[in-house]
């Protein structure tokens, strides 16, 4: 089994102490870190699949996650460059009653990279304190939104709507994501943007405020 066949094995079982030997392997053999990146992802994809069809349980995708977690330690210094901060300030969070962190972190990670300085907010943000947070922060130029489920989507437009009725709304871009999230439904809320993945959202934030 190659180390990147392994990494995909090991963020599927969960097994949080040995990933990061297999991703610093996969890393040693020549792999590319994104190619990495996206191996994990997908393996979360089939845990994600196998939940869907009861053949594990929320403890398991908690340990899945974990070990993902653990996988882009070891990546985060090949994808990320230093941040620098100069890009500007960014607020991001996962909404209200939402828990999944795994994407927003990556969002995070990438956008740090691109030269903001982040602010993360954490999960289950209520729209009321991503508001609070641009107050505090009036120096903030990009305010990202995830959402992870279907039952949280209203609570993104929730949180949308909120900042779009600040007084400072002509003052940030806002920015949404997550899987269960489109182009579609970030215009119907009153988004700026909507990307697919983190590395993309890096980019449409360098765009948004350039
Ligand atoms: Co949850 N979960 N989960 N879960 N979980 C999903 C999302 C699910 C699709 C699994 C399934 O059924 N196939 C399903 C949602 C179904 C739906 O909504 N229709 C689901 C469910 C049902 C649930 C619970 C309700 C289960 C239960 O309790 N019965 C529960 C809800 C808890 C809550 O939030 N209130 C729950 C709980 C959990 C855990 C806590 C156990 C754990 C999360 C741990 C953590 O994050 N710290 C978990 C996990 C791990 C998953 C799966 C398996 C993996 C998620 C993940 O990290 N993916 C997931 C299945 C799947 O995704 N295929 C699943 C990898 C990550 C890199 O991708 O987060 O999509 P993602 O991020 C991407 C893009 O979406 C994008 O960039 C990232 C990639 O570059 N992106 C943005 C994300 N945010 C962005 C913001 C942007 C731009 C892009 O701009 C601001």
């Amino acid at each position: 089994m190659s180390k990147i066949e392994e990494v995909s094995e090991l963020t599927i079982k969960g097994k949080a102490k040995l990933i990061g030997a297999a991703v610093q392997g996969a890393l040693d053999e020549g792999e590319e870190a994104l190619k990495i990146l996206n191996t994990m992802i997908a393996a979360m994809g089939v845990v994600g699949e196998k939940f869907k069809n009861n053949e594990i349980f929320v403890p398991e995708m908690l340990i899945a996650a974990k070990a993902m977690k653990k996988g882009v330690e070891v990546l985060k210094p090949h994808l990320a460059e230093g941040a620098s901060g100069s890009a500007g300030k960014a607020i991001i969070g996962t909404v209200a009653g939402d828990l999944h962190d795994i994407g927003k972190n990556l969002v995070v990670m990438m956008i740090e990279s691109a030269g903001f300085e982040v602010i993360d907010l954490g999960v289950d943000v209520p729209a009321e304190k991503f508001v609070e947070a641009v107050r505090e922060n009036p120096d903030t130029k990009i305010v990202g939104v995830s959402a992870l489920l279907t039952t949280t989507m209203p609570a993104m437009k929730a949180t949308v709507e909120a900042l779009n009725a600040a007084e400072f709304r002509d003052k940030i871009k806002v920015m949404v994501g997550g899987a269960p999230i489109n182009a579609e439904f970030a215009k119907e809320i009153g988004a700026d943007a909507y990307t697919e993945d983190a590395a993309s959202a890096a980019e449409m934030a360098k765009k948004l405020v350039a």
